[in-house]
């Protein structure tokens, strides 16, 4: 344990130091010696990213939580971003009302399943309002309920060796998270906003929910969630679609 604390110190104290004194790029060295840096870090933010990401693993607790509001605070208008797909198959699911959607959870799990969005919906449910800030300088306080992530996670059983979770959905906008974010008891699978079934517009029929990222974490229109080793073995190697859009992959907040 106390080996644990020094090494926390040393790093925090390096990075601080270097930040400083030699600038970023030997902060990002020492970043890179433990382990910390972001899959994405080739996106335009580079060596700020990995900064953000090292000191919020390092200085914060793993599940430090995002604030929460009272119902009087949420807000009247809930905005969209990245409306549902016009295409099939979403389309077709839209119009039978999700009845045969299931979710497929496959990768490093010990048992690789599908759950229906009734199959969710029985499951322990748990309920948060939170603030969503999207990169574009908007943002709302709203209520959404969902399953824990990490309750279905621990359902089909993580790997050892799993470093990563990716979220597929319906449009290209695909996502990871690393398991301290996965693992967040207030990162949902969320299929509720403000009370109501999500609209299409909002990730109908179960999006995730990310209360300690930016917006564009929380991954609308789910289809599937693969649990992976090395994110850069999937897709293009950034861990997101957002990367090459100019976001970085790590959001938090
Ligand atoms: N599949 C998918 N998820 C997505 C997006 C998208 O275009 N497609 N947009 C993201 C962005 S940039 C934001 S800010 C939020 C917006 O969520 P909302 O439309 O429910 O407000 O969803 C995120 N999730
Ligand atoms: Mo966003």
């Amino acid at each position: 344990m106390s080996q644990v604390v020094t090494r926390r110190k040393l790093i925090t104290s390096g990075l601080a130091g270097a930040a400083g004194v030699a600038g970023l790029a030997v902060a990002a060295r020492i970043a890179n010696t433990y382990g910390l840096i972001p899959p994405g870090r080739g996106g335009i933010w580079g060596i700020g990213e990995t900064l953000t990401y090292a000191s919020q693993r390092i200085l914060m607790s793993h599940h430090s939580l995002a604030r929460e509001f009272s119902p009087s605070e949420t807000s009247r208008f809930v905005p969209v971003n990245g409306p549902a797909p016009k295409t099939d198959p979403y389309q077709r699911h839209l119009f039978t009302n999700f009845k045969d959607w299931r979710l497929i959870v496959d990768g490093l799990v010990a048992r690789p399943a599908s759950f229906s969005l009734a199959e969710l919906k029985r499951m322990p449910a748990s309920t948060q309002i939170t603030h969503q800030a999207c990169e574009q300088g908007w943002s709302f306080i709203a209520q959404w309920s969902g399953v824990p992530l990490s309750y279905v996670l621990n359902l089909v059983g993580i790997s050892t060796r799993a470093r990563y979770v990716v979220f597929w959905p319906f449009d290209d906008f695909w996502n990871s998270l690393d398991l301290p974010d996965a693992f967040h008891p207030q990162t949902l699978l969320a299929y509720n906003l403000n009370g109501n079934d999500l609209s299409a517009d909002h990730g109908a029929p179960l999006r995730a929910r990310v209360a300690r990222q930016l917006g564009y974490k929380s991954v609308k229109y789910l289809t599937r969630i693969t649990v992976v080793d090395d994110i850069r073995k999937v897709g293009d190697g950034t861990g997101s679609r957002t990367p090459s859009a100019g976001f970085s992959w790590y959001a938090g907040i």
